[in-house]
């Protein structure tokens, strides 16, 4: 029978505070559970914006992290899809393969354990982790910032060995988000106008898997000059600052550049930023007649998209989704293969590593401009 473990964990104890590297408790799997040692995990602005006490829905104490790839230290009765020494990437949206959503074929947004994960429990209601006598919050199901979590057999997938934590960690957010979008929610095809909005991990993601799917023109669009670079060493074709815009909207830039037969706008865009107006502007760069724009971006608490209804009218298609439309059970484990064979890029997205304990050095240069992404590595 497994036992409590102690280990570190970076606690945030309320919103705002600095985070505690504290000796915490992690009690045993129970069942349909997997007790997982954590081996690299990214920092994503979620994160970042539950830390500072922006989600009404957060709660705390909690120990945050949701991007992240480890070993399994052991698991709970029932549990027959991994074991002991397995690597796994954690999923921060379960596949359970059997609710409703699963079962659609039509979504990758699993429910079955969607209320309790809100909450900051496990599905049986309760937590695994203790601190001073004092129960912690789980985030997202993962809470990865600590060096051990427990987390439900549904919410992380077996994959390749051979691949590096510090790498696939990516996977569990950022990359997965941005491959996803263009190859399973917009499924780009060769020739394609694209325009990407915003060239942070996820916007860069998109550049790239627009690029393998032979998109024809791909548009990065960013108000931080350095994206520059980043978006065409990624395959855009093209690159717009709107601040060169002048008195011209983005929009109206992006249909004159792709102006063609008489009439112009993208076949597909993608909201990579998270600001309403940049999703307003996405949609009405689109192609009259066909144009889709994928939101990927999160909005704060209570924002509101809008557009005249003539944009919809006229066969533009307004969708969004969430981590890529992947499901993770059944498709990580290809995503991490095609890394393997240099088909998928996650290098040169990782430009920080820091030792686990630095965590909160991690949050500062999430500000930094020509960071995109920060690494956690565990001991
Ligand atoms: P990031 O901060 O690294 O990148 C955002 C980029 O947008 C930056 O380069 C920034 O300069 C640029 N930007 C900001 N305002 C802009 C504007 N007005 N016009 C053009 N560019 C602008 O973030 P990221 O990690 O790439 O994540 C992007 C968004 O995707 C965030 O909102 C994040 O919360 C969201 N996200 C969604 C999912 C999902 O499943 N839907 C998953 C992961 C991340
Ligand atoms: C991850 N995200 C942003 C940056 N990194 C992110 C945040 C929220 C979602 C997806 C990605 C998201 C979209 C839709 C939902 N969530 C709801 C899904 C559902 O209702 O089934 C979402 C998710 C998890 C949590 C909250 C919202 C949570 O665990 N608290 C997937
Ligand atoms: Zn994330």
């Amino acid at each position: 029978m497994a036992k409590p473990i102690t280990c570190l964990a970076a606690v945030a104890w309320e919103p705002n505070k600095p985070l505690v590297i504290e000796e915490i408790e992690v009690a045993p799997p129970k069942k349909n559970e997997v007790r997982v040692r954590v081996m690299a995990s990214s920092l994503c602005h979620t994160d970042s914006y539950v830390h500072q006490g922006r989600d009404p829905e957060g709660v705390f104490p909690v120990i945050l992290g949701h991007e992240a790839a480890g070993v399994v230290e052991s698991v709970g009765e029932g549990t027959s899809s991994v074991e002991p020494g397995d690597h796994v990437i954690l999923l921060y949206i379960p596949e359970c393969g059997k609710c409703k959503f699963c079962r659609s074929g039509k979504t990758n947004l699993c429910s079955v354990i969607r209320e309790t994960q809100g909450k900051g429990l496990m599905p049986d209601g309760t937590s695994r982790f203790t601190c001073k006598g004092k129960s912690l919050f789980h985030f997202m199901g993962i809470s990865s910032f600590s060096n051990y979590t427990v987390v439900p057999e549904i919410s992380l997938v077996k994959v390749d060995r051979a691949a590096p934590f510090e790498k696939i960690c990516l996977l569990g957010c950022g990359a997965t988000t941005g491959y996803g979008a263009v190859e399973k929610v917009a499924r780009v095809e060769k020739g394609a106008k694209v325009a990407v909005f915003g060239c942070g991990c996820v916007g860069l993601s998109v550049i790239a898997a627009a690029a393998r799917a032979g998109a024809g023109m791909i548009i990065g669009v960013d108000t931080n000059e350095v994206k520059r670079e980043w978006a065409t060493k990624f395959g855009a074709t093209h690159f717009i600052n709107p601040a060169e815009c002048g008195e011209k909207s983005i929009e109206t830039t992006l249909i004159e550049m792709t102006f063609e037969d008489g009439a112009g706008g993208v076949d597909y865009s993608f909201d990579c930023t998270g600001n309403v107006k940049v999703m307003r502007s996405a949609l009405e760069a689109c192609h009259k007649g066909w144009g889709q724009s994928i939101v990927i971006g999160v909005a704060g608490v209570g924002e509101c998209i809008s557009t005249l209804p003539f944009q919809l009218v006229t066969g533009r298609v307004w969708r969004g989704c969430a981590f890529g439309g992947v499901k993770g059970r059944s498709h990580l484990p290809e995503y991490v293969k095609r890394y393997l064979n240099k088909e998928l890029r996650l290098d040169e997205l990782v430009t920080t590593v820091l030792p686990f304990e630095k965590v909160s050095e991690g949050f500062e240069k999430m500000h930094d401009s020509n960071n995109i992404k920060t690494v956690l590595i565990y001991r």
